[in-house]
């Protein structure tokens, strides 16, 4: 028996072990102690189990740390509320089947900290919006529906009938349904999302803006146009038995951590792996498997075989510049490079895009655009033209840029050249964040669902649901900025700290008549928020879920399509917690009335008639419930693998994209804002970035020693980051720390979502309309002092 099963063996914790939990020193961090060593060049290993642990003990009791950990990933147990990165097979499965940031992640939604009434009492909705990030969520789970009313500055306790009641009139006041907004992110399970947007549109609204808006939308967007579904085609055997897997704009160290046990597998199996990153991130270098021997004592295994460090959105080019090679290398030598068996049987387009690449295409303007040399790409070429099995993983590296789907379109393109679609050991892989992120959009959480799902939807209960498209996240801003949207529902998210340009974001909830958030932990939503406000706290993922029905779990799909169960085991939070499905069905009743088409009262008692219904509705999940209880679930098809495309034309198509480069005027940089290894998106739990070998601060921003050289910036220096837009409006973030740093010369990396500030509500990608996260102008301007 191990130390987590002895100590896993008695549910309950005691009252000491709360106390002790709680008296740990939750203050806001003192920044003025970073401290700066060079990057990690290998990731996880041994002190990844040891910071996970710590994390863990200081949220909550070795007891509850131990049930939750030996539940993780388990297929009796809870799904990791972490990213959405599948797990084996359920007998491949390790005792420990998650990684550091996992157990950090369900570590910090088991504390046993606790926000109450009095917390509110004694903290002001002003005062709270002057806390940190990290301060918020630290103070630890939400206990109580409460209300901010009209010009009080303090929450105050509401029961939950009047809670509910409140939102609802507000709901019903509007003049029209689109004054509404249902924002999600990706953490909600199938069962709440599919009774979210349900209500939504029963309600008459399409508006279901989420975190995918600000995420993937750029992969969507270019996967449905080539390959006629907006998902990854590809399972972890695919990954295992690829010849070459591509990680591109992607920090899996961080982000996605079990995918490096799979990349050792696939290396393992003789697969090599090409990463493109502007960072030399540590994950991309050498990986020490905490669940090996090897890995605890030995060196680790080297992942990537060539390692590109492109410049910011040069990937465009990268991808133009390879698939021109293939088709010139084809040129010399007809019939042994190109599939054309498979591109005459299931593409089209492909002439006009050859044809385009060879009359555009410029070497030196690819050299300029990635920052590579000729030399490099060559040498990627060669390894193409040495694999039969090709997978390229991406994340926001590529979505989050202006050219973010063009760019995603010609990673299809470059697939689809050499067939590596739709047969096993290759195809794509957008790696998904929230964990299950792809299911909410499964289950119809989008505000641009297909008229064949809307047609369904309403058939199955007997409405009809509005078919205009509704509002995106950045959208939803504008709304609620000029007044077309009044009341704000969120649920499972952050939305003022996710979105870009903070300071607009903010200033569109302070203009809404009500915002309302159904959340675990406390954020910076729920203080910046509408005239009236309602914290509406709920189960997490941790927590058991007993209904009228008995006891419930919910379901999610990760990144691969496979669907399993998750259930909750610990004591919830507090009593007066009630589930997702609880809140949304006793709203929807309040707003709906009850009626025999959609009986809300008996979903919320037993969930398994809420995936009955989705069975009927949503393709692919014929005999839910029964096939959902299986250990490990199933897994949904994807017609992509039959080489089935379901595009206008049927087939999978090659599209033509404009070059484009990314420039910024002399003087700026291009700042990428991304992820730390100690913070789950909007939400910090330390001010570490071990791998990047930053300790003790957030505010840093990364830059390459040339370019401080340039600017008469030292290393260590104080700046203002001064973003500054086409509209020649600029934004501020003030006091970061330089921090000399391997990134390509003129571009800059800076964490989320304290850059969020810098994003121009404007800045969006084309046709995703993500805003572009990884790539907003910058100047660095010096300054003295460090208190604003
Ligand atoms: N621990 C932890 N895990 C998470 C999350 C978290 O916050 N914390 N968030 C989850 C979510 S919602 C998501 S979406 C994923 C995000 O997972 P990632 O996409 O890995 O997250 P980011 O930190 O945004 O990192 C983007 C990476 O892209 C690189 N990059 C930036 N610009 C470019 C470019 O132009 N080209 C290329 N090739 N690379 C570029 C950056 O250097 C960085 O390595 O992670 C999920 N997992
Ligand atoms: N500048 C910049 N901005 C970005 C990004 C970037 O890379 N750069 N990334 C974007 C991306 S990829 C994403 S996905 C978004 C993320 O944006 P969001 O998904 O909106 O933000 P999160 O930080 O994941 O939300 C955290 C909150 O979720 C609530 N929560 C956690 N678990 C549960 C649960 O089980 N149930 C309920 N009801 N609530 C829960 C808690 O109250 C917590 O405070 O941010 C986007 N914004
Ligand atoms: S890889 Fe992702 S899903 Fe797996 S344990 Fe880590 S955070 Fe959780
Ligand atoms: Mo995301």
């Amino acid at each position: 028996m191990t130390w987590t099963d002895a100590l896993a063996k008695s549910e309950e914790e005691t009252s000491w072990e709360r106390a002790w939990c709680s008296m740990r020193d939750i203050g806001e961090p003192d920044e003025s102690e970073l401290s700066v060593t060079a990057p990690k060049t290998w990731a996880a290993g041994t002190p990844g189990v040891v910071h996970a642990l710590q994390y863990a003990l200081g949220q909550t009791s070795p007891k509850r740390t131990a049930l939750t950990l030996l539940n993780l990933n388990q297929t009796k147990g809870i799904d990791c509320p972490g990213c959405a990165w599948p797990e084996p097979a359920p007998g491949e499965r390790h005792l420990n089947e998650y990684c550091e940031n996992g157990a950090k992640h369900i570590s910090d939604e088991a504390t046993s900290r606790r926000v109450t009434a009095e917390f509110f009492q004694q903290h002001s909705v002003d005062e709270l919006s002057r806390k940190s990030d990290y301060w918020l969520n630290q103070q630890g789970r939400l206990t109580e529906p409460m209300v901010l009313r009209e010009g009080a500055d303090h929450y105050e306790p509401i029961g939950w009938d009047e809670a509910l009641e409140l939102l609802a009139h507000e709901l019903r006041a509007l003049d029209h349904p689109d004054e509404a907004l249902f924002y999600t992110s990706g953490r909600l399970a199938n069962e709440p999302a599919f009774l979210l947007q349900l209500f939504a549109r029963a309600f008459g609204t399409n508006n279901l803006p989420d975190c995918s808006n600000m995420c993937h939308e750029s992969s969507g967007s270019a996967l449905n146009e080539t390959l006629g579904i907006g998902k990854g085609s590809v399972t972890l055997d695919d990954l295992y038995n690829a010849d070459l897997v591509f990680v591109v704009g992607q920090n899996p160290g961080t982000n996605h951590p079990r995918m490096l046990s799979a990349l050792e597998e696939t290396k393992r199996r003789g697969g090599s792996v090409v990463a493109v990153n502007p960072l030399p991130e540590a994950g991309l270098m050498r990986f020490k498997n905490p669940q090996k021997a090897r890995g605890v004592i030995g060196r680790g295994t080297a992942i990537a075989d060539q390692f590109l460090q492109i410049r910011p959105g040069g990937d465009l080019a990268l991808f133009q510049a390879l698939n021109l090679m293939l088709i010139e290398a084809e040129d010399k030598e007809p019939g042994t490079v190109l599939d054309r068996e498979f591109i005459d049987a299931h593409t089209t387009g492909y002439e006009a895009f050859a044809e385009h690449l060879r009359a555009t295409t410029s070497w030196d303007e690819v050299l300029e655009a990635t920052g590579l040399s000729q030399d490099e790409i060559e040498q990627v070429h060669a390894r193409v033209l040495e694999s039969r099995g090709v997978i390229v993983c991406w994340a926001m590296g590529l979505t989050q840029h202006k050219h973010g789907v063009p760019t995603i379109r010609e990673v299809v393109n470059f697939l689809l050249l050499r067939g590596n679609v739709g047969r096993p050991g290759a195809g794509v892989c957008p790696v998904r964040g929230h964990s299950n992120v792809q299911g909410d959009r499964t289950m119809g959480i989008w505000e641009r669902m297909p008229q064949s799902f809307l047609d369904r939807l309403g058939d199955e209960f007997r409405f009809t649901a509005p078919t205009a498209h509704g509002l995106d996240s950045v959208d939803s801003i504008r709304a609620m900025l000029d007044g077309r949207a009044k009341v704000f529902l969120g649920v499972a998210g952050n939305f003022v700290r996710a979105t870009p340009d903070s300071d607009v974001t903010e200033r569109a909830m302070r203009n809404c008549r009500l915002t309302a958030h159904i959340s675990t932990k406390l954020n910076r939503s729920h203080t910046v928020c509408g005239r009236t406000a309602l914290i509406l706290p709920t189960l997490g993922r941790s927590d058991r879920d007993v209904q009228a029905g008995g006891e419930q779990f919910m379901t999610v799909e990760d990144s691969m399509s496979e669907v399993h169960a998750t259930r909750g085991r610990l004591a919830p939070a507090s009593a007066r917690l009630l589930s997702e499905v609880s809140i949304i069905s006793r709203l929807a009743r309040k707003v709906l009335g009850s009626a025999p088409e959609i009986p809300w009262e008996d979903f919320e008692a037993d969930y398994g008639l809420v995936r009955d219904r989705i069975s009927r509705v949503v393709e692919g999940f014929e005999d839910f419930d029964e096939r959902v209880r299986r250990p490990g679930g199933f897994r949904l098809p994807n017609p992509v693998n039959d080489k089935v495309f379901r595009t206008p034309s049927g087939k999978a198509v090659f599209s033509v994209n404009d070059f484009t480069m990314l420039r910024a005027p002399k003087g700026h940089l291009i700042l990428q804002t991304l992820r730390s290894h100690d913070q789950w998106n909007t939400v910090p739990y330390a001010m570490d970035d071990r791998y990047r070998g930053i300790k003790g601060g957030r505010r840093v921003v990364l830059v390459n020693s040339a370019d401080l050289a340039d600017l008469d910036i030292p290393d260590g220096g104080l700046v203002d980051l001064v973003g500054v837009w086409s509209d020649g409006s600029e934004r501020r973030a003030d006091a970061f720390r330089v921090v000399a740093y391997p990134t390509p010369p003129g571009s800059a990396a800076a964490y989320y979502p304290e850059t969020n500030v810098l994003v121009p509500l404007d800045s969006v990608a084309d046709i995703s309309n993500t805003p572009t996260s990884k790539s907003v102008i910058v100047r660095l301007e010096r300054r003295q002092t460090s208190a604003s």
